[in-house]
This record gives C-alpha cells, sequence and structure tokens, in this order.
C-alpha cells in the first residue's frame, strides 16, 4: 500500500498536527489550541522554534517571562475555556523544562489540560553532557524532565522521529478526555527535533473533537436514585465539574424542582448565580455559615464534579449526620469513590438530566428549604456587614473585596493563593458561570497574574480583574509586561499587608510566635518598603497607589476603560478576616513545645480531632 506522504522535521510535524486540531463552540469550527506560549533555549530555538515560525500565521505563539508563568497563563485559558480549548507551551532543557513542573502539577491537581513540550538532551548522545544536562551515572535513561512524570497524566520521551505519531494521537486523547483530563508532556530530544521523517498525509487530516458525555450505569444510578428518593435533608456541592461539563442549567432545574440547596466548592463557584435563593454559597473550611449549617445536618450529600479536597470536607469534620450518605457523582471513578461515597460515574450534565427526569414525585423537606432559605438571608446580612465601605486607614481585605465588586461587578475574578481564596469563597458574588476563576486546587503563589493574562487571551471581552497579596506578587509578577506585549488589558489590585498574612495568622492560630512571616517579623537588615505601583509601571502598566476604600473604588471605575494593564496598589491590615462562616481546618501542632501558647494550641487540637470522621 502506497501512502502519500510529507516529509517534514518532527517538530514541523507537531507543529503541524496541532493546527488540524479543532473543536466546535457555538456552532462554529475553532482550532482547539488557541496558541503557543514559548521561551526558546538550545532545546527548543532550531527545532520547535523554526516549525512554530512556520505556522505563526494559524496557530500564534507568543513570548512570554518565565515558564513557570506561562505554562499558568495556558492553564488559565483551558480553565477559563471550559476545558474545550487549552494551549501548548514549549521551553529550553533543564532550568526552562523545570520552571514548568510546579505549572504540571497544577495541572494535575486542577484537572486540566494543557500540552508542554520541554526540549529534552540529545537521543544520539553524541555530544553528551550537553549544557544543562543532569547526568544521571547509575541510568543513562534519566533527565531532568523525569521530574515531570509524576505530575503529567500522560509522558512520553520522544527518541524517534514518528514515535510522535501515536504520541500527539494519545496527548489529544488525553487532553480532550472529561475523565482523565490533565497535563501531556512530551518530551522533544533536540536531535529528535530536528530529523526529518515521511509522515503520512493522513496524520494531519483535521479532527474535530467533541465532549463525550458518559451516562450513567444503570445500578449505580438505581441505587443513586434511591438514596435521594429517601433523603429528607439532601444538600448539593457543586464543584469544578459542573462548570467544565456546561451542566450549570440542569443543575438549577434540579435544584428548584426538589427544593435541593446548593453548597459551592471554590472550583464549582458560579455554578448558579450568587443571588439564587437555593445557592447557599462556598462551603467547608472558607464556608458560608448557611451552607455548614446545612452540610452539619445533610443526610444525604450529591456530590458533582468534586474532588472532596480537605477545604471542602472541613477536614472531614463537617458532616455530623450519622446516617450521612455521599453520592458521587462524577466522570473520573477516582473521584466518584471518594469518602465511601455511591459512586455514579457519568458527565455530570448527563448524570443530572438523568436524575432530574427520574425522581418525580420526591422532595426535599419543605422545613429544609425553608431553613436554607432563612440561613442564606443571615448569611447575606453578615456579609454586607464585611464588606461595607469603611474610612478605616488600613482596611480589611473583605472591605477592599467590596470595594472592587460595586466597581466591577461583571468582571470575571482571579485570585489563587494568601487570605485573599477563602474571603473571596464567602464574599464574591459570581454572576455567570465563569465569572469566579479561582486557583484553590494547588493554590499556587504567582498563579494570580498569569492566570488573568490566559483567562484574557480566552476570553477577550471580559472585564478581568485580578486580586493579588503582596507575597504572591513578589514571587511572580513579570507576566505583566507579556500582558502588555499582547494588549491583554488585566486589572490587577495588589493588596500590600507586608507579608505573608494567611500563613501568619495560621502560626498564631497553631500557637506559634510571629515569625518569618509578616516583613517586620523577618531577620532583617533592612525593611524593602516596596514600591508596587512604581515596579508595575516599569514593566509599562497603568499604577497608582491609593489611600483609601473610597479611592479605590474611584480608582476602579476610572480605569476600566483604560487600554492597557492597571495596577492599583492599597495597604490593608493584615491581622483581620471575617468571622463569620467558617471551619476547622486540620493544621498539624506540634505535639510538644517548649511554648505555652503551643501546648494549649495542642490541646485545642487534640479535642478538634474528636470532630473528625474515622470513615
Ligand atoms: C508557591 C507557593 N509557596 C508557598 C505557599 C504557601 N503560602 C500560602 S499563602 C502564603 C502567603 C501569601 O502572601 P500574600 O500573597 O501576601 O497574601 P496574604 O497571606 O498576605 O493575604 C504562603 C507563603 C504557596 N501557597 N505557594
Ligand atoms: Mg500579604
Amino acid at each position: 500500500m502506497s501512502q502519500k506522504t510529507v516529509r517534514l522535521t518532527m517538530a514541523q510535524a507537531v507543529a503541524r498536527f496541532l493546527t488540524m486540531q479543532k473543536t466546535e463552540i457555538d456552532g462554529e469550527i475553532v482550532p482547539i489550541f488557541g496558541g503557543v506560549f514559548a521561551i526558546f533555549g538550545h532545546g527548543n530555538v532550531a527545532g520547535i522554534g523554526e516549525a512554530l515560525h512556520g505556522v505563526k500565521d494559524v496557530l500564534p505563539t507568543y513570548r512570554a517571562q518565565n515558564e513557570q508563568g506561562m505554562a499558568n497563563a495556558a492553564i488559565a485559558y483551558a480553565k477559563a475555556s471550559f476545558r474545550r480549548r487549552f494551549m501548548a507551551c514549549t521551553s529550553s532543557i533543564g532550568p526552562g523544562a523545570l520552571n514548568m513542573v510546579t505549572a504540571a502539577a497544577l495541572a494535575h491537581v486542577n484537572r486540566l489540560p494543557v500540552l508542554l513540550l520541554p526540549g529534552d538532551v540529545f537521543a544520539n548522545r553524541a555530544p553528551d553532557p550537553v549544557l544543562q544536562q543532569v547526568e544521571d551515572w547509575g541510568d543513562g535513561s534519566v533527565t531532568a524532565n523525569d521530574c515531570f512524570k509524576p505530575v503529567s497524566r500522560y509522558f512520553d520521551r520522544i527518541t524517534r522521529p514518528e514515535q510522535i505519531m501515536p504520541a500527539l494521537r494519545r496527548a489529544m486523547q488525553v487532553l480532550t478526555d472529561p475523565a482523565e483530563c490533565g497535563p501531556v508532556t512530551l518530551s522533544l530530544c533536540q536531535d529528535v527535533q530536528a530529523e526529518a521523517f515521511d509522515y503520512p498525509e493522513s496524520f494531519f487530516a483535521e479532527r474535530i473533537w467533541g465532549v463525550r458525555r458518559p451516562m450513567p450505569d444503570g445500578d449505580e444510578f438505581a441505587n443513586a436514585a434511591a438514596a435521594l428518593i429517601r433523603a429528607k435533608k439532601p444538600v448539593i456541592i457543586a464543584g469544578g465539574g459542573v462548570l467544565y461539563s456546561q451542566a450549570t442549567a440542569a443543575l438549577r432545574t434540579f435544584a428548584e424542582r426538589y427544593g435541593v440547596p446548593v453548597l459551592e466548592t471554590q472550583a464549582g463557584k458560579s455554578s448558579l448565580p450568587h443571588d439564587h435563593d437555593l445557592n447557599m454559597g462556598s462551603v467547608g473550611v472558607t464556608g458560608t455559615s448557611a451552607s455548614n449549617a446545612l452540610a452539619e445536618e445533610a443526610d444525604v450529600v450529591l456530590a458533582i464534579g468534586t474532588r472532596l479536597q480537605d477545604f471542602t470536607t472541613g477536614s472531614w469534620a463537617l458532616f455530623k449526620n450519622d446516617g450521612l450518605k455521599i453520592i458521587g457523582l462524577n466522570v473520573q471513578p477516582f473521584d466518584a469513590q471518594k469518602h465511601r461515597a455511591l459512586p455514579l460515574v457519568a458527565d455530570a450534565r448527563a448524570g443530572l438530566e438523568a436524575l432530574n427526569a427520574a425522581l418525580t414525585g420526591w422532595q426535599a423537606d419543605a422545613d429544609w428549604t425553608d431553613k436554607a432559605k432563612a440561613g442564606k438571608d443571615d448569611w447575606l446580612t453578615a456579609a454586607d456587614n464585611a464588606t461595607a465601605t469603611t474610612n478605616a486607614e488600613l482596611p480589611s481585605d473583605a472591605q477592599v473585596i467590596g470595594a472592587v465588586q460595586r466597581a466591577r461587578e461583571n468582571s470575571v475574578l482571579v485570585c489563587a493563593a494568601g487570605g485573599l481564596p477563602g474571603e473571596l469563597h464567602k464574599l464574591w458574588k459570581a454572576k455567570g458561570p465563569g465569572s469566579y476563576h479561582m486557583e484553590y486546587g494547588f493554590s499556587t503563589m504567582g498563579y494570580e497574574i498569569a492566570g488573568g493574562l490566559g483567562v484574557k487571551l480566552a476570553r477577550p471581552d471580559a472585564d478581568v480583574v485580578v486580586m493579588v497579596g503582596d507575597g504572591s506578587y513578589m514571587m511572580m509578577n513579570s507576566e505583566i509586561a507579556s500582558s502588555i506585549m499582547l494588549g491583554a488589558k488585566l486589572t490587577i489590585v495588589l493588596l500590600d499587608n507586608a507579608g505573608y498574612g494567611c500563613i501568619n495568622r495560621l502560626q498564631m492560630a497553631t500557637g506559634g510566635a510571629n515569625f518569618n512571616n509578616l516583613l517586620k517579623d523577618t531577620h532583617h537588615v533592612t525593611l524593602p518598603g516596596i514600591d508596587f505601583a512604581a515596579h508595575a509601571a516599569s514593566m509599562g502598566a497603568v499604577s497608582r497607589k491609593v489611600a483609601s476604600i473610597s479611592e479605590l473604588e474611584t480608582a476602579l471605575q476610572e480605569t476600566e476603560t483604560t487600554d492597557r494593564t492597571t495596577v492599583i496598589v492599597i495597604d490593608t491590615d493584615p491581622l483581620i478576616t471575617t468571622d463569620e462562616g467558617g471551619h476547622w481546618w486540620d493544621v498539624a501542632v506540634p505535639e510538644v513545645s517548649v511554648r505555652t501558647e503551643v501546648s494549649a494550641a495542642r490541646d485545642a487540637y487534640i479535642a478538634a480531632l474528636k470532630a473528625q470522621r474515622a470513615d
């Protein structure tokens, strides 16, 4: 059989293949790869670099400043696209590649697709050791890129040009599979990138990828439906899977029809509009009083598209009903059976639609639904108090959140680490699906600004507001320059409380001395007195420092139509958080210590552990 072939380098084959992968969004066929982020070095500039140049009109390449930053931006792009579109990232070997490992882990934890294409050492080993090669004298096959293995859903090292064909096909399957979805790393040996091969033309045929929606298994469905029909005090926990499966309308129908309150995880927030009667808001460690009161008593928890991480389950001490049953509606069996849940392995939308049809005649107890609505009213009063405007010299994070909310209520809010995620989870009033973008699976400091860039690339018409602490800003801010270069406007609100406020509070809560978190408590000769506004301006951003909540609100209004990335800095109080709501979090306190505060915290810890379920 003679197949038509085309002679290309392996790198050119990668580039051409990527351009031919498509998907359908709102009836339109679009490229599934929104672009490639690239930082070149000797492991990729000659091979992949040349190949990307050849396709740049159909698959744009963006120069970033930091490999972790660019991978975070790519991951945020996929999240903001509800995993329907994604990006690739290419780096040189050694440090460039390893800078992407943290981002790979972030994508792994959050179940988000990203294609990582780090360069690797020569497959022929002739020039070894090359610059940046990690030599292993016990194992000749080890390279730095082996570090990607535990944090990739699929890893492959390409040592012959024809290997790229099955590798890319498998990569696409993983990236588009709702259950397996996560980072794919194809480690591309430098010499092999440049090697030519006669690739069959059929390999480059256009492929349109859809969303697979697995239906529930008959027995699992019968068991789940039977548990729900017996339920008197049911709740739904809505996780990120509700958004990725675009199941928000089905969720709303189910909640309204059967009177079931909805509690949202960090990734699931915005599954229902904040002002929906049955949206109780955040659940767990950073939960509202309304959600957590219901979770305590609930007899059946329908957990949809959630990993049930410790923040959601209150370190597995939140649910107190002896007869508690969890139903795990999840496309991934690993998640569906957690915490002895009845698994209901299915696409969230397909599962909800099937349940919607099957439970006719059943209703949550009317008292239960009424209790939910009253609890929500109480919570809203507390939240309004926490976010109200103030003249305080150092406002709280919650008061800053209130100002951002009032000035830019239709924005997409982006955040990841520090004290803000907890406050935003409780207090941010999310409107449409995806209007709240929180990376709280890995909670990576430095994700915020790079993530904001990815969101803006995915949703160019959105008003993207990034909220970031001084600590996260210091860890990674350089994609501000990328946002200027790309004309991708972000509004960045920087809350400067002069240190790691949330870890300082955690330290105090566990009996620790104020040590090494707030800048004033660090070993230092001089405090740096960082001028964040000047720093941001040096990268081309519009920036200013404001002295009060009202100035912040005005600045946010004034800069809404500015065409460039804008950074607004405000000093905040490191000690205040919203007392209402919340739940205990399991953070192990030392068993012995010379500090009496630690011993007291240990006693409180041992007492708190009694509420943690054994199973
Ligand atoms: C990369 C990374 N390193 C360390 C941590 C642990 N950590 C979580 S929040 C935090 C401090 C964040 O400081 P800042 O951004 O100023 O926010 P604040 O706590 O002051 O609100 C630290 C060190 C982390 N989440 N990510
Ligand atoms: Mg801080």
